[in-house]
């Protein structure tokens, strides 16, 4: 591994991951060209693997999970077109208004259970073809959901909302940033999370400890108009196998020990809910991200973190009362003891 620059055990989120020392060797040793003209061949073998990993036709790499979701979203629709997504998703919530400042969107949020629209609440908020209306073009899911706690959304609920999409004629789109965690935690191939949808996004740089980098999957003609969308918000790369290198491996080797980070997550929660004060909901810690409400110690969830940063350990928070904390490549369980103990450490003083 690279080597980290603070003492402190970094829960903040799995994007502080450093790369292994076998990815900073392919980086260091990969075949090079210019990518905007299709010559780079370590980008066109990661791509390839990317496609058949998800059972689609083509892939495209791009710099993070927001460029992708916004690639995404410019090439399944047009500008002024109303696009349904879950109410806490990222691309709502953490994406700079993007969907509307750049993709010219409408967008419509939906509540969900845990992050999984009931399909019903799309039936409902279709709005028939009518001149007043915006034309409805896409649906949106989160897979793990990030601000319901990294909870799984299964295949038959995705077949069952693609049904929906499908009678009339949206296109369905996965923001799929931690999809890998799904699959871990369902013990299912990626391929049947990514049947049901038209196209997906996932990220190297979360969890599976890339330094740079997401891919956008799907059929051939959406990759290459994606491609031209990336073109377009200045996103075209040129000898970007430096990115792909570590990409490869990500996908052979750094996809099934994500189990360990869902232990390690699965402890953290066990040993929150038995510490007085602090509320965990347990149902909602599926794969590697644990939120934690800490109203009841009366104070507030930035006055925790403080705390917390005085006694060597990040987190961030979520809103007022929540604090939330993400295990990851190079989180052991010896780290996830010594949290514990500096959270006891914390209570017991308040
Ligand atoms: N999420 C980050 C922060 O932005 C909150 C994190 O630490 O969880 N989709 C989902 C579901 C995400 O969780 C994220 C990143 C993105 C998209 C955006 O990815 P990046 O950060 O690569 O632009």
């Amino acid at each position: 591994m690279g080597s980290r620059i603070t003492e402190f055990t970094d829960l903040r989120s799995d994007t502080v991951t450093l790369p292994t020392n076998e990815m900073l060797e392919a980086i260091k040793n990969a075949e090079l060209g210019d990518d905007v003209f299709r010559e780079d061949p370590t980008v066109n073998t990661l791509e390839e693997l990317a496609a058949t990993t998800f059972g689609k036709d083509a892939a495209l790499l791009v710099t993070s999970g927001t460029q992708a979701n916004l690639v995404s979203l410019m090439s399944n629709t047009k500008r002024g077109d109303m696009v349904l997504l879950e109410a806490e998703s990222h691309i709502y919530w953490y994406e700079v208004g993007a969907v509307s400042a750049i993709a010219g969107l409408l967008p419509w949020p939906l509540g969900s259970t845990l992050g999984a629209f009931d399909p019903e609440k799309i039936q409902t908020a279709l709005r028939p073809k009518n001149i007043h209306f915006p034309d409805t073009t896409l649906i949106c899911i989160e897979n793990t959901h990030n601000r319901h706690g990294g909870t799984v959304i299964t295949p038959r609920k995705i077949e069952a909302i693609s049904e929906i999409a499908k009678t009339n004629d949206l296109k369905l789109y996965m923001d799929g940033a931690r999809i890998f965690n799904a699959a871990v935690a369902l013990k299912t191939d990626v391929k049947r999370l990514s049947k049901h949808v038209d196209n997906l996004m996932f990220c190297l740089s979360k969890g599976l400890s890339c330094p740079v980098g997401s891919i956008v999957v799907g059929e051939t003609e959406f990759i290459e108009k994606a491609r031209k969308t990336r073109k377009t918000l200045g996103g075209g790369m040129r000898q970007a196998g430096v990115i792909a290198a570590p990409g490869i491996i990500a996908l052979e080797k750094m996809i099934n020990r994500l189990e360990e980070d869902h232990q390690n997550a699965r402890a953290l929660a066990e040993g929150l809910a038995k510490t007085t004060g602090v509320e965990v909901d347990l149902e909602k810690v599926q794969t590697n991200i644990v939120y934690f409400n800490v109203h009841k110690l009366g104070i507030t969830s930035e006055e925790f973190v403080s705390k917390l940063k005085e006694n060597g350990v990040l987190a961030l928070t979520r809103d007022k009362n929540t604090v939330r904390m993400v295990t990851h490549y190079g989180i052991e369980k010896v780290h996830i003891d010594k949290v514990l103990d500096a959270i006891e450490d914390i209570v017991k003083k308040i």
